[in-house]
């Protein structure tokens, strides 16, 4: 069986009035249409699960939680701040029908990035099924695309077309920029784990500067310096400076049983960390 990791992500979808929200959701997620308008009175979280097979002996479950909000404009000042709070990814609708409601994604989209930081953003130009379609001629949709480097994608959620594609597109890209963020990490957690495991090796005699530009070659002082600062912020080390640039440094025993838990304990930790 491949080890399986959890990651969840918050996807905002944003838009004005009637431009699908909603229908795209229950399309991708249920496969359903409904012809009838029920506005979204305030905000609704939908669950999905994309399970992702990794190049390790691992998969990866990557739970996303949907969040629609009512086009509304005069709520979205209420709403805003909770919506958008820890958001990974903002989907920004429009219906392909009116170019209006392209117009209005720049507030939607600065709105939500106000509060969720430089997140990665998409477009969906929604309802390609109707028979007229200025949207796709507009400017301003490359406009968008090029100023939040967000890939557009026209779909419809009454027909189905490209509705399960950007769902999935939009999946792998996120889990993409987090299994990057994981690797960063990862490397910086395994070279600390390196360190202290060093330091933990020599016991009562500590491990001096010397010590590591010996085993460690090529390892810069600042690059050093920075991870035993980190580890005797942990409590992990206990740090004798003999003057700004020479030191010895010994493990506590909290550093001891830490190193015993080995790099491979390392994965879990950095999941947790990052998302
Ligand atoms: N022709 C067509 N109609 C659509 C499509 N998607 C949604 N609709 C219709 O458009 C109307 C509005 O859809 P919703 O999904 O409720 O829109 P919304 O963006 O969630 O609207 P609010 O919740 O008010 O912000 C409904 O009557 C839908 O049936 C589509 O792809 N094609
Ligand atoms: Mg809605």
């Amino acid at each position: 069986m491949p080890k399986q990791r959890r990651i969840r992500v918050k996807v905002c979808l944003v838009g004005d009035c009637g431009v699908g929200k909603t229908s795209l959701i229950r399309r991708f997620i249920h496969s359903e249409f409904e012809d009838r308008y029920i506005p979204t009175p305030s905000t609704a979280v939908s669950k999905v699960e994309l399970l992702f097979p990794t190049n390790h002996d691992s998969e990866i479950m990557l739970e996303m939680d949907l969040w629609d909000i009512t086009g509304q404009s005069a709520f979205r000042k209420f709403l805003s701040d909770a919506y958008f709070c820890n958001a990974t990814s903002i989907v920004a609708v429009c219906d392909a029908s009116r170019t209006e409601t392209l117009h209005e994604l720049e507030d939607w989209i600065s709105a939500g990035r106000e509060i969720a930081g430089g997140v990665q953003t998409h477009t969906l130009a929604n309802k390609t099924d109707l028979e007229r379609n200025p949207v796709m001629n507009d400017p301003m949709l490359k406009q968008i695309a090029n100023k939040y480097d967000a890939p557009f994608y026209f779909v419809s959620a009454k027909t189905g077309l490209n509705v399960d594609f950007a769902f999935q597109t939009i999946a792998e890209m996120i889990l993409k920029e987090i299994l990057s963020k994981l690797d960063e990490k990862e490397a910086v957690m395994k070279k600390e784990w390196e360190i202290l495991d060093t330091i933990v090796k020599r016991g009562k005699l500590g491990a001096s500067k010397e010590y590591f530009f010996t085993t460690m070659k090529g390892i810069a002082f600042d690059t050093l310096r920075s991870y035993i600062d980190r580890l005797e912020e942990k409590g992990y080390l206990r740090v004798t400076w003999n003057d700004a640039t020479s030191f010895i440094a010994f493990a506590t025993e909290a550093g001891v049983e830490r190193a015993k838990l080995g790099p491979e304990r390392i994965e879990d930790e950095v999941i947790d960390t990052v998302v």
